[in-house]
């Protein structure tokens, strides 16, 4: 009996492996080795894309092979300059070329969209945005990974990652009023934060999901980018069921979860004790068989954990305090912080029904004097349904601002607020400066908080707004019908007319540079030394800059620029004065390296301004991919000690590359400093032939060629 039962536990499988399982092309389901799935569809949009169909067009690839790949433009849409436009233009001609569909700025946001129109059960989907997992809330494994990456799946090319461990999150009960999915995923932030993530997968189970709907779910899933997971995930149930067939997709249902008896994996993290404490009393709060091991000499403990469970019903408004999305807080602990902006949008939350919600707390009020609203809908599904119900006009009048549908302010396309002021958004990323102003605040929280929030002009529990001003909670249903009108997506031509199709070349759009091998020995300077967390958009900034993104060149002068002293030459400056010195570029940083976007500008610019080695105390995972694409060897310390004996300007230099990438550890030495240390090389195998070949390009070349 006792075997049997043994045998059933072993055999149940999570959601995540069977549909890993399905897809599966390379290797077996063991957590921790490389795998390589089919990806059957794929998701671009204008930042990344430019650079993702020009390197389509460089392998020679002329029609994608998956199932379906939709080019989305929406980061883009302001137009200052010939820039955009031509961007927009070049995108809308590939794709027909190669049999994409097109999703024309002001369609919305692609994670939105594509979760409306494309998102279906059992799917795999890859797409050159970090937040591709959104779709994780229709039952699909959605990955975030680089513009080259995502060329090579549409091109039919298989993607590979590491097996996942997988993390299983119980939802019991259902939120209470003006509690909203925003709160749930910012308290899984509070338990996992933004690092040790990698290489995971976060699934979600139990009775409180039936509760959420899609929207609801999207927000977790989309927001789980921010732990640093491969991909979060919903089971497919009768919640999805009725919303694709309220979108008119009722065929694209399959129901799937995971077996009764699967177990998840248990997750073990190093913590330092006293610098974590917060952290490690949520997971005692909230995670199964909890264990912390023996703080050792720098402090750190090993605490492992098994399943995260969140009992819906206990839950209550938090807030990410500026500037990281793990930096969690009760919004009832900073209430009465006096506020200037509210925006309400962004693909975490800005679905119809997000949206309803404000209205209805919205209507017939006023939004602060000292505040502006801006709301942006995330899709033109949602902007025609709540201009054709009335709720439009519920937010409009109070005194909101109407955004395009598209990322905005989000990713610091207008909005900026004004100096010293506090900004609050609905959006999933805080990253100092990401909104476009130095030294900003900026709170994420959920639309009910911030809509509170509009109304009084402090940060503000919704539920005290609630009681004092006797507002009841509506809950918002499933509309019977959304608005298909797919008029803004333009579908592929067929292929017999593909020849036919000139694609729009403007003359700010520069052929993407390609890796080059790493030569035998590698010496170089540290150019630059920057300490933990930096993200992408600390290496290359978006906003007024996201316009440089199809000419790498003009783009790559800006690399670090936040770190720039106006006395010294830029970074941009340095580097190149090296490449042309003949000398490698070496970039020293902190942990969690690489964290946020999935641009892979922040390794082609540098690569550009010949960056070839990046050694930190921990790398993310698109990023690592990112370089190893591009051709630049990412090391990590094996003692994180020795970070701090290096400085800026030193002479670094690594014997015999060819047998380095290929080793588990390597030494590097500090020639200006006389010592020399030891850096873990956490390479797959398939990464060591792609850095042999001089990054993925080559790499994907020489494959088609036999080689
Ligand atoms: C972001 O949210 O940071 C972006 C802008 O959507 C990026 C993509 C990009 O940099 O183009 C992301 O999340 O991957
Ligand atoms: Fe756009 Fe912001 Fe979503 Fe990135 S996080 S896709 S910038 S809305």
């Amino acid at each position: 009996m006792l075997s049997d039962l043994t045998e059933v536990i072993s055999m149940a499988q999570t959601l995540t492996y069977k549909i890993l399982k399905q897809h599966l092309i390379e290797g077996d389901l063991t957590a921790g080795t490389e795998i390589a799935i089919r990806i059957d569809q794929t998701l671009t949009q204008d930042a990344t894309g430019t650079t993702a169909f020009g390197l389509l067009e460089a392998m020679e690839v002329p029609r994608v092979k998956t199932q379906l790949s939709v080019s989305y433009v929406d980061h883009n849409t302001a137009q200052f300059g010939p820039e955009n436009h031509n961007d927009h233009l070049y995108l809308q001609s590939i794709a027909a070329k190669v049999g994409a569909y097109f999703s024309r700025p002001g369609n919305g946001i692609c994670h939105q969209v594509h979760l409306e129109r494309f998102a279906a059960p059992g799917k795999t989907l890859l797409g050159s945005d970090s937040h591709t997992p959104t779709a994780g809330a229709a039952g699909m494994i959605a990955i975030g990974a680089g513009g080259l990456d995502v060329a090579v799946a549409m091109g039919g090319g298989a993607f590979y990652l590491n097996c996942p461990r997988v993390i299983g999150v119980e939802l019991r009960g259902k939120l209470a009023p003006w509690v909203a999915a925003k709160d749930i995923i910012l308290r899984v932030l509070s338990i996992l934060t933004t690092r040790g993530n990698v290489a995971c997968v976060v699934e979600y189970f139990g009775d409180g999901v039936a509760t959420l709907p899609v929207p609801a779910r999207g927000t977790c899933t989309n927001m789980g980018a921010e732990l640093g997971v491969t991909t979060s995930i919903f089971p497919a149930d009768k919640v999805i069921a009725q919303f694709l067939q309220a979108q008119g997709r009722d065929d694209q249902f399959a129901p799937l979860a995971a077996d009764e008896a699967a177990t998840y994996d248990r997750i073990t993290k190093p913590l330092h004790v006293e610098r974590n404490a917060a952290t490690i009393e949520n997971i005692k709060r909230y995670c199964t068989d909890v264990e912390i091991g023996r703080a050792g000499r720098h402090g750190v403990a090993q605490v492992s954990f098994g399943n995260i469970v969140i009992d819906l019903g206990e839950l209550e408004p938090l807030a990410a305090a500026p500037s990281s999305p793990d930096n969690i807080v009760r919004v009832a602990d900073i209430a009465g912080t006096k506020v200037r902006q509210v925006i309400i949008g962004s693909c975490t939350n800005s679905s119809y029904q997000d949206l309803m919600g404000c209205a209805s707390v919205l209507a017939g009020r006023r939004v602060h004097p000292d505040v502006e609203l801006g709301v942006a809908p995330g899709s033109r599904q949602v902007l025609k349904m709540i201009a054709e119900n009335g709720a439009l006009a519920k937010i409009v009048g109070p005194g909101a601002r109407i955004l395009e549908s598209a990322c905005g302010p989000c990713i610091g396309v207008g909005f900026s607020p004004a100096d010293g002021t506090v900004s609050v958004r609905t959006f999933n990323r805080n990253f100092a400066g990401r909104s476009g102003t130095g030294g900003d605040q900026v709170y994420l929280v959920s639309p009910a908080t911030a809509v509170a929030t509009a109304l009084t002009g402090e940060i503000t529990d919704p539920r005290e707004l609630a009681e004092r001003e006797d507002i009841h909670y509506l809950p918002i249903d499933l509309p019977k019908n959304f608005p298909r009108g797919d008029e803004m997506i333009v579908p592929p031509p067929p292929p017999d007319r593909a020849d036919r199709i000139e694609v729009f070349r403007g003359t700010t759009i520069i052929k993407p540079p390609s890796g080059e091998k790493l030569p035998a020995k590698v010496t170089g300077r540290v150019l630059i030394k920057v300490g933990d967390k930096i993200t992408t958009d600390h290496i290359t900034p978006a906003g007024a800059l996201l316009k440089l993104r199809s000419n790498v060149p003009q783009y790559a002068r800006y690399v670090f620029s936040r770190f720039n002293d106006p006395d010294e030459p830029t970074f941009a400056q340095r580097a190149l004065a090296a490449k042309e010195g003949g000398d490698a570029g070496i970039i020293v940083a902190g942990d969690s390296y690489g964290q946020g976007s999935s641009r892979e500008h922040a390794a082609l610019c540098p690569m550009y301004l010949g960056v070839r080695v990046v050694i930190a105390k921990g790398i993310e995972r698109i990023h690592q991919a990112n370089l190893v694409n591009f051709a630049i060897l990412p090391l990590t310390f094996a003692d994180p000690g020795d970070y701090e004996q290096i400085e800026a300007g030193d002479e670094l230099s690594i014997d015999d590359t060819a047998t380095a990438i290929e080793a588990v550890t390597l030494a590097v030495k500090n020639v200006t400093k006389g010592f020399e240390f030891r850096c873990d090389v956490g390479l797959s195998a398939r990464q060591r032939r792609i850095l042999a070949a001089g990054g993925l390009l080559n790499y994907t070349r020489s494959q088609a060629n036999g080689g």
